[in-house]
C-alpha cells in the first residue's frame, strides 16, 4: 500500500522512483520490528525471509557464504574476459601466439575449482547432517498432506484436526493474511524441538516452512522426518511445496509459535475441540470452498 501511494505521486518518472520505492521501502522493512514480519513474505523483499530456528540461521549463513564465492568466481571470469578482448583482438595483436599447451596452467585450472568445491563442501555436509540428525524432539506433530489440505495429529496428545486456507472473506475478517492464513493453525512452543513427520494420504505433498528452513516432502507410504526449534514468538507461514494438483497453491501452512504455558492452555482445549480421530470436516469444507 505504501509503495502504491509512492507510485502514484510519482506521476510518469517510474524508472526513477522504483528505484527509490526499492531503497524506501527495503529501508521500511527492516526499520519495522522485525516480529511484524516474521514469517510471511515481505513488500519488495530482495533476501530470505528472517530466520527464526538455529537450522534457518545456518542456511543464512551457507547461503551467504556461497554468495561470496560465486561473486568472487564471476568477477574472476569477467576480468579474463574483458583483458582477452582487449588484449588479444585482432587490432592490438595482430600476430596471434601459436601456443597450444601451457602445462602449470591447465594444472591450476583444473585444481582451484577443486579446491573451491571442496572449502564448499565441508559446510555444505555439515549443515546437512545439523538439517537431518533430528534432537531428541519435545513435541511431535504429524503432518498428512492431502488434496488440498493438511491433516495435523499430535499422537502423543491424542489431538487431530484438518487445516484449510480461509477464503478471502474470511482471511479479511480474521486479519491473516489471504492464500496463507489457515482456519485451524498448528501450534507449538516456543524454544523447544519440534519433530514433524510428514505423509501423503494421495500423492506427494510437501511441508515447507521458510523461516524455519524446513521442506520436508509428504509422501503416500511413508513417514519422513524433519525438525525445527522455533526463537521467537508469532506466527509463521508456509505453502505445499510439491505440485500436487489443481488446489496446490491453497494448501497453505500456518504454524503459532506461543509460549510453554500458552501451548499447554491450548494442548488442553485442543484435546476436547479435536477429539482423535473424529473427522473435523475438511473435506466437506473444501467441497464449500470449491463452489464459491
Ligand atoms: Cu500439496
Amino acid at each position: 500500500m505504501f509503495l502504491k501511494k509512492i507510485d502514484v505521486a510519482s506521476g510518469g518518472r517510474v524508472a526513477a522512483t522504483t528505484l527509490a520505492m526499492w531503497a524506501l521501502s527495503a529501508g521500511v522493512a527492516f526499520a519495522q520490528a522485525p516480529d511484524k514480519w516474521a514469517g510471511r513474505p515481505r513488500p519488495w523483499e530482495m533476501d530470505m525471509q528472517p530466520p527464526a530456528s538455529p537450522v534457518m540461521v545456518s542456511i543464512e549463513d551457507f547461503h551467504r557464504l556461497l554468495l561470496y564465492i560465486i561473486t568472487a568466481v564471476c568477477l574472476f571470469v569477467l576480468g579474463l574476459l574483458l583483458w582477452v578482448m582487449i588484449r588479444y583482438n585482432a587490432r592490438s595483436n595482430p600476430v596471434p601466439s601459436k601456443t597450444s599447451h601451457n602445462t602449470l596452467l591447465e594444472v591450476v585450472w583444473t585444481a582451484v575449482p577443486v579446491l573451491i568445491l571442496v572449502l564448499i563442501a565441508i559446510p555444505s555436509f555439515r549443515l546437512l547432517y545439523y538439517e537431518m540428525d533430528i534432537p531428541k524432539p519435545d513435541v511431535t506433530i504429524m503432518a498428512i498432506g492431502k488434496q488440498w489440505y493438511w491433516t495435523y495429529k499430535y499422537p502423543g496428545q491424542k489431538v487431530q484436526f484438518d487445516s484449510l486456507m480461509l477464503d478471502r472473506a474470511e482471511a479479511a475478517k480474521a486479519g491473516e493474511p489471504y492464500l496463507l492464513g489457515v482456519d485451524h493453525p498448528v501450534v507449538v512452543p516456543v524454544n523447544k524441538v519440534i519433530q514433524i513427520e510428514t505423509t501423503g494420504a494421495d500423492v506427494i505433498h510437501s511441508w515447507a516452512v521458510p523461516s524455519f528452513g524446513v521442506k520436508m516432502d509428504a509422501v503416500p507410504g511413508r513417514i519422513n522426518h524433519t525438525w525445527f526449534e522455533a526463537t521467537h514468538v508469532g506466527t509463521y507461514y508456509g505453502e505445499c511445496s510439491e505440485l500436487c494438483g489443481a488446489r496446490h497453491a491453497f494448501m497453505p501452512i500456518e504454524v503459532k509459535v506461543v509460549t510453554e504455558q500458552q501451548y499447554r492452555h491450548w494442548l488442553a482445549k485442543a484435546a476436547k475441540a479435536y477429539a482423535y480421530n473424529a473427522t473435523s470436516g475438511g473435506a466437506t469444507r473444501l467441497a464449500a470452498l470449491d463452489n464459491q
